[in-house]
């Protein structure tokens, strides 16, 4: 018996002394002199204990009962003056100091405006890898081998199959070899050039869309891009779509809007021709639709692509490329 009155009290005197604050010290009050604590159970059991042995082992519980009430006072002082301590010189009453929140990049912001228009005209989003074969990269899209857009000037290699993807486009055969129209798909990401200048960084980013059913006309190609426009911009600015040449598109045209910044007056941004030249675009030709055993006397569809570093630029007036990549605070706080 009194050994187990001896452990109580090593145990419980060591754990109040490494008690660190007051919520740990009741619960170690609790543990011990509890109405259902350790000790407290021993002392209701020494009635249980032999005549010879009982006188003893109440006394001795008593002793601890004090003492371990004596070390519990004697910590919560400590723990109190260490507080005081702590807060020697703080005034608890000041306002606390804000800091500020992170925001999302003006890319990641402006391709989320654009991903959220075509979400709502009912396409999906579509992503695939950066790091893409020669084929979803070139070959399905009709780019051949040997055409100009895969000169090693544009394109990094990683080895003679694989290339960091020069457009979002590979995500598009890749969903078409899998599913069977209608297709209404966008495709956001960066992609990979090699060029670097005032207008070209090596990585920037791209939205590409497609969209195939039975019946795609031109009509709808010019439909869906003008209400894009008119919401991307918050303006019925115009479009003109003058012919143009992609691999992949036939026939194929580029879009130009109104200049959003003199409205077609003439300056700078546009070069004083009134026109800002913002995506290309065009009906799927029929050997893209062949590579993913599509049916072309039955399906049709159209494509377009466009930067979204350029968009940017035109919606919030940005007239530097490099300024999204330099990661200045007070540029990127702007949005
Ligand atoms: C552009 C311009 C025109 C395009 C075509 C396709 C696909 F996969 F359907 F063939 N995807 N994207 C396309 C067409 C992209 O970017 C300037």
């Amino acid at each position: 018996m009194q050994s187990t009155i001896v452990e109580i009290e090593t145990e419980a005197l060591e754990s109040i002394e490494q008690a660190f604050d007051s919520v740990v010290l009741e619960q170690i009050t609790i543990k011990y002199l509890g109405r259902k604590g350790i000790l407290t159970g021993f002392l209701r059991n020494i009635s249980s204990l032999s005549e010879t042995e009982r006188p003893d082992a109440g006394k001795n519980a008593n002793i601890l009962k004090e003492k371990l009430e004596k070390a519990i006072q004697t910590r919560q002082l400590k723990i109190e003056a260490q507080i005081d301590e702590d807060f020697q010189g703080i005034d608890v009453t000041l306002p606390g100091r804000f800091t500020r929140r992170g925001s999302f990049h003006p890319i990641t912001q402006v391709a989320g405006e654009i991903s959220d228009i075509f979400l709502r005209l009912g396409f999906d989003i579509a992503e695939s890898p950066e790091v893409e074969t020669d084929y979803y990269n070139f070959e399905a899209l009709n780019i051949p081998k040997y055409h100009p857009a895969r000169d090693m000037q544009d394109t990094f290699y990683v080895s003679e199959n694989i290339v960091l993807r020069t457009h979002t486009s590979p995500s598009q055969p890749r969903v078409m070899e899998k599913t069977k129209p209608p297709v209404r798909i966008i495709s956001p990401g960066k992609v990979f050039r090699c060029d670097s200048d005032i207008t070209h960084t090596p990585m920037f980013h791209q939205v590409e869309g497609l969209m195939v059913d039975k019946n795609i006309s031109f009509g709808d190609l010019k439909g869906i891009l003008t209400t894009f426009i008119h919401q991307f911009f918050d303006m019925e600015t115009s479009l003109r779509f003058r012919p143009s040449f992609f691999p992949f598109t036939e026939p194929s045209a580029e879009v130009d809007i109104r200049c959003v910044m003199c409205k077609g007056a003439g300056c700078r941004i546009c070069s004083k021709t009134g026109w800002l030249e913002v995506l290309g675009s065009g009906m799927v030709h029929p050997a893209v639709f062949e590579n993913v055993g599509y049916d072309t006397s039955q399906y049709t569809g159209f494509a377009f692509g466009m930067g979204i570093e350029r968009l940017a630029m035109l919606k919030y007036g940005i007239d530097d490329i490099r300024k999204f990549f330099e990661n200045d605070i007070r540029f990127l706080r702007q949005f």
